[in-house]
């Protein structure tokens, strides 16, 4: 009866934008199991596979309490055959075996170290793997490899940028990008988006929408931040990408896909700090800062709001306002715009809030996108 199971678990939706998900995570050991079957199809280029383990997990981490057995899952969505055996064996053994081979598999393990490396993917790691390369050393001396500049500073930041970024590391981030931006444009305004944003611990790098109250001044903010950063000494490494932003263009229903805005990923030194754990293979150990990642987009004003639910995450939370928004209300939304395919419209946002009425969902804060 109504009674046999707690009433949390009876009614999850199968959009991670109907759920509500904190950092808090009751069902660890499951989930990170569930990932490392998910990054290995990555590895494998396995897309649906990948998408059915990465799917489980994020239903698994919006549950308040632990799963103490396969029958209290039964109205779950998202679990299938196979995600259910996995986690029926860490319910039982608290481990799985499947995970525990691929842990130790040569293959899994460099592609897990070849991918650590900024500007490094899976296709990348792929070639190197098949070419008979195991390690570093390997790919560094390979002379019939060329690197290119994103994998080269990779390879010279290694150990400042693999180690995690922590949250007072991000808040000064955020004082220097906000002097940065001010410096040169008075009226900028700069939001902290991504992971910290959802008040997350830590994060592999700090995400920031920067934007200009009159529309159009966003198309100099980004060159001119990079400058002032430039002129600061920060500025360790820039790849800048200009704007493709058509305002004509339907939402792309693909979430995959890079948005049109103008970005630049960015490697700063950062000034008073050190790498919490970190191998430093390439540096001396007694420098007074450290690289961290940090990355910037800048939208139009009158996208700011698309542009932040885009850029907030987690990304199992945005594939699933995409397919949501498809399934549900035949409407198409990306990181630029939502458009209504039953009224042939485009439905202007100003803030997150505005989004979520126009899909008819209830609203959902950033830190409980943690999907
Ligand atoms: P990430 O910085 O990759 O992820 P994160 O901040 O959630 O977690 P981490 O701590 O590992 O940094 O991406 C943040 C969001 O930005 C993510 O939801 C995807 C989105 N994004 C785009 O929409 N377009 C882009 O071009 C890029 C690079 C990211
Ligand atoms: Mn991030
Ligand atoms: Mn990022
Ligand atoms: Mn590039």
């Amino acid at each position: 009866g109504a009674c046999s199971k707690p009433a949390s678990m009876a009614t999850v939706s199968q959009f991670a934008c109907q759920r509500r998900t904190t950092t808090e995570n009751s069902n660890k050991k499951i989930t990170d199991a569930f990932e490392v079957l998910a990054e290995n199809y990555e590895f494998n280029e396995m897309d649906g596979s990948c998408l059915a383990f990465r799917r489980a997990a994020s239903v698994l981490k919006s549950l308040p309490m632990a799963v103490r057995s396969l029958r209290e899952t039964q109205d779950l969505p998202c679990l299938g055959e196979h995600t259910k055996a996995v986690m029926e064996e860490v319910l039982r053994c608290g481990r799985s075996f499947e995970v525990e081979k691929l842990l130790s598999d040569e293959r899994y393990q460099t592609f897990k170290l070849f991918t650590s490396v900024f500007g490094v993917g899976p296709k990348t790691a792929d070639k190197w793997y098949r070419g008979g390369l195991r390690s570093f050393s390997e790919v560094l001396a390979d002379r019939s490899i060329h690197l290119n500049q994103m994998q080269q500073i990779g390879f010279l930041h290694y150990g400042d940028i693999s180690g995690v970024v922590s949250k007072a590391e991000a808040r000064s981030l955020r004082n220097i990008i906000d002097e940065a931006a001010r410096a040169t444009t008075p009226a900028a305004k700069v939001a902290l988006t991504g992971g910290f944003c959802r008040e997350k611990e830590f994060g592999h790098d700090v995400d920031f929408i920067v934007t200009t109250p009159e529309l159009g001044g966003e198309e100099t903010l980004l060159p001119k931040i990079i400058d002032e950063l430039k002129k600061q000494g920060m500025l360790l490494y820039c790849d800048y990408h200009p704007s493709t932003f058509d305002i004509n263009k339907l939402p792309s229903p693909k979430f995959e896909a890079m948005d049109h805005y103008a970005k630049c990923f960015l490697i700063l030194r950062l000034e008073g700090s050190r790498v919490e754990g970190g191998l430093h293979i390439a540096e001396g150990d007694n420098r007074g800062w450290r690289a961290v990642r940090v990355d910037l987009v800048s939208p139009p004003v009158d996208r700011y709001a698309f542009a932040l639910l885009g850029w907030s995450g987690s990304r199992q939370f945005e594939r699933d306002l995409r397919r949501f928004a498809r399934a549900k209300r035949g409407m198409l939304l990306d990181n630029h715009a939502l458009y209504d395919k039953n009224k042939n419209e485009f439905l202007a946002a100003s803030t997150e809030k505005d989004i979520f009425a126009h899909l008819g969902l209830e609203y959902i804060e950033p830190w409980q996108r943690n999907a």
